[in-house]
């Protein structure tokens, strides 16, 4: 093999921090050793996932996480993102009863053995698994039973974990629970738009929620001396000309998706234009909410996985509802672009605009944290995919895939992470103050929706087996994290489409 020409070394801040990340219900199975039922084994085993795959057994990290640590210090990892299920805490979702003492051990166990090994938590308190006991009583459509449910249960997680913890995200990604659990139903609770609010009462509950968790820590929990942050998700909508019309499509695509969780907690408020577009659909914040919210985030803590364009319709939607309230059209893209396996544009500029973006339209104090970024791609499932009739666009590995001989090879992954990483570094050059990066995900693992069969792990699962390898994609990233930085790609590993 020929090394392909590189352009030099990208150096990351020595502070920096890289890590990898996952979620509770994606890896830990054990369904029903002591944990209560959460909205996701209700929706799974009602057969909503792929294949009719659920959670129960996932990658049974319940029972081999200390193997798993083993490996993430073998991968150089400085930092691991981890979810706390909600209902292994509390079956009932109920902070009445005492925690259950088998939950509590379970992460008790785990965070020792981490800070044992030298890696550094960095625990979410809500990855999307609400106890179904809270869904039946109205869930994130309830506003004073959710908000202090959440509060209750995020002060037993800094009681019991905060001598360990010191970084906490409270909610991973609200849009997606706001939106694809209230609106079109590809997550759990599964709700499709009964009516054109729903996805906007979840969220504005969402966001009180985290500002609720936030005071608990400032006010009860100070003298732990951590941080406490939110996960944002949002791909890069860029404009897809010059024209008013299409910078404006831009702006509001950016404002309904980052904006509308951003917004709130570091300028004050919802972006005007929802405001303008929902008029009173959109809920409103009382004077003291607004304070309660305003930078309550210690980090800025951004998912994002893709970029894409924006464009104005050629007239304006008709009706209500959150898709016409945005009113641009959301799947306009560049057919050049090449995709994941989860047919996500392969984007690498957009992450180095969006955290720009960030940085420029909130300047958030304590800097950006990437908490997620990655790809799914398996060799067998996209050489499925690719025989579909009339299917599918350019993929960045086409002729690289079948050439690939094990599933350990992962040439594709290693092209994503390294130009990625190059669009982060070239982010930093240019002042956005980004401090740190965690790849999605350490192990292949249950995707939602997608089940099994959209592996995004740096690390092979066999789900018969439980038998883990390293890809290569994760020996890479172990050579990024030693030497905190990496080779800037070579000419031939750009990828194709439009760049602007
Ligand atoms: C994120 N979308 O999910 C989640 O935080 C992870 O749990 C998940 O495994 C990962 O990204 C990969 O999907 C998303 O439809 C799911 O835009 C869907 C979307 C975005 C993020």
């Amino acid at each position: 093999v020929v090394p392909a020409a590189r352009t030099g070394f990208l150096a990351f801040p020595e502070s920096f921090v890289f890590g990898v990340a996952t979620s509770a219900y994606q890896i830990e199975g054990a369904a029903a050793e002591g944990r209560g039922p959460s909205i996701w084994d209700t929706f799974s085993t009602a057969g909503h996932a792929k294949d009719g795959a659920t959670g129960e057994v996932a990658c049974d990290h319940y029972h081999l996480f200390k193997e798993d640590i083993r490996l993430m210090s073998s991968l150089k990892v400085k930092a691991y993102r981890f979810s706390i299920s909600w209902s292994r805490l509390l079956p009932n979702g109920d902070a009445a009863e005492p925690p259950s003492e088998e939950g509590l051990r379970f992460y008790s166990e785990l965070l020792d053995a981490l800070l044992q090994a030298g890696i550094e938590p960095w625990v979410t308190l809500y990855h999307w698994d609400l106890p179904e006991a809270l869904h039946a009583k109205g869930g994130w459509l309830s506003k004073e039973m959710i908000v202090k449910a959440f509060g209750d249960y995020a002060r037993i997680c800094f009681h019991h974990f905060g001598d360990r913890v010191k970084y906490w995200i409270t909610l991973n990604e609200p849009w997606c629970s706001a939106v694809l659990g209230y609106n079109t139903g590809d997550h759990a609770p599964g709700y499709t738009e009964e009516t054109d609010t729903a996805c906007y009462v979840a969220g504005h509950h969402l966001l009180l929620a985290h500002a609720e968790a936030a005071q608990i820590y400032r006010e009860e929990f100070a003298q732990q001396g951590g941080e406490v942050g939110i996960s944002l998700n949002a791909d890069w909508r860029q404009a897809d000309s010059e024209r008013e019309e299409d910078l404006e499509a831009a702006r509001r695509a950016m404002e309904f998706s980052l904006g509308w969780f951003a917004e709130p907690i570091y300028l004050g408020d919802y972006p005007k234009c929802m405001r303008e577009s929902c008029g009173d659909r959109l809920p409103s914040f009382s004077a003291s909410e607004k304070k309660k919210l305003f930078q309550s985030s210690d980090f800025f803590g951004l998912n994002s996985y893709s970029g894409n364009m924006a464009k104005a319709p050629p007239r304006p939607f008709e009706g209500t509802g959150y898709w016409e309230d945005i009113g641009v059209e959301w799947w306009h893209t560049d057919h050049q672009w090449a995709r994941t396996d989860m047919d996500w544009p392969v984007v690498p500029w957009s992450l180095r605009e969006i955290l720009l973006y960030v940085q420029d339209r909130y300047k958030p104090m304590g800097g950006i944290i990437v908490t997620e970024n990655g790809c799914a791609c398996e060799p067998d499932i996209s050489a499925e995919l690719d025989e579909r009739p009339g299917a599918l666009l350019p993929r960045p590995w086409d002729g690289v895939r079948r050439a690939t001989s094990s599933d350990f090879e992962d040439p594709e992954r290693v092209r994503f992470f390294r130009a990625h990483l190059s669009a982060v570094h070239a982010a930093i050059e240019r002042k956005a103050q980004v401090k740190g990066y965690f790849a999605w995900s350490f192990l292949d693992n249950f995707e939602w929706a997608e089940g099994y069969g959209k592996r995004f792990g740096i690390v092979r699962v066999d789900f018969q087996t439980q038998e883990r390898t390293i890809k290569s994609s994760g020996h890479f990233l172990a050579r990024v994290f030693e030497a905190n930085g990496l080779e800037a790609p070579a000419k031939e590993e750009q990828y194709p489409g439009r760049t602007f």
